[in-house]
């Protein structure tokens, strides 16, 4: 008789501004209680840490930072609580995590020159993430450029513009179109859902319980690290 040594599932939520991401969040996390699993939520930025602060007062634009010291920020960010996440899984508790090493990657690479370069390469954004737990599911909710625009466009920090939102848009993509590969080929235990977040907010929010439910009972599988 084998004996399955469970833990509980780690599942990240990702998308666009305007897609909803943090209602269908809470949304999720509501369910998940209702339905009695021990749950914890996370957002990044954690802007309640002295790193948090940092990044909070440059989002707001009341900061200056150079491009490579704010990724290494947001990243810290994630370190800081890496071992957290990692002791609430293996103690039951399932964890919901509103953006996470994906964000991170998506957003500083979507960065441009005054020339229209990128200003940092993919490969360097993605390094300071290797090793980080790696979730067991992404949703990653999609939205276009036009219904950002009909549910009111953008708000006022610094990433909330348009051409970076597009931009961003397709870095998610590319590392959405990677994650399904490397786990086509066994190399990453990560599963990477796309979700047309431009539908009716019920029926977004049914789809996700649809593709979190089978999780909730437990994975057998390890926790894995991200990229390495
Ligand atoms: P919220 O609007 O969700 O608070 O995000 N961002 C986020 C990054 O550039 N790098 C990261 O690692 C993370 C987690 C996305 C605030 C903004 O910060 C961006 C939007």
């Amino acid at each position: 008789m084998s004996i399955s040594l469970k833990r509980a599932p780690f599942v990240v939520i990702e998308g666009l501004d305007r897609s909803g991401k943090t209602t269908q969040t809470t949304r999720l996390y509501d369910r998940l209680k209702e339905a009695g699993v021990a749950v914890e939520l996370i957002k990044f930025p954690d802007r309640t840490t002295a790193i948090g602060k940092m990044i909070d007062s440059y989002l707001r634009s009341t900061s200056e930072l150079d491009d490579r010291a704010i990724h290494l920020l947001f990243s810290a960010n994630r370190w800081e609580l890496a071992s957290t996440i990692e002791k609430h899984l293996n103690a039951g508790t399932a964890v919901i995590c509103d953006r996470y090493a994906f964000s991170g990657i998506a957003f500083s690479a979507s960065k441009i020159t005054p020339t229209g370069e990128p200003a940092l390469s993919f490969e360097w954004c993605l390094n300071p993430e290797k090793g980080l737990p790696a979730p067991d599911l992404v949703l990653f909710l999609d939205i276009t450029p036009e219904i950002a625009r009909k549910r009111g466009g953008y708000g006022q920090e610094r990433y909330e513009k348009e051409e970076m939102q597009f931009r961003v848009r397709k870095l998610f993509q590319r590392i959405g179109g990677d994650v399904i590969a490397e786990k086509r080929d066994g190399k990453v235990n990560t599963t990477w859902e796309i979700v047309d977040a431009g539908r009716e907010r019920d029926i977004v929010g049914a789809e996700l319980w649809s593709l979190v439910q089978p999780l909730v009972n437990g994975v057998e599988s390890q926790l894995a690290r991200l990229w390495i």
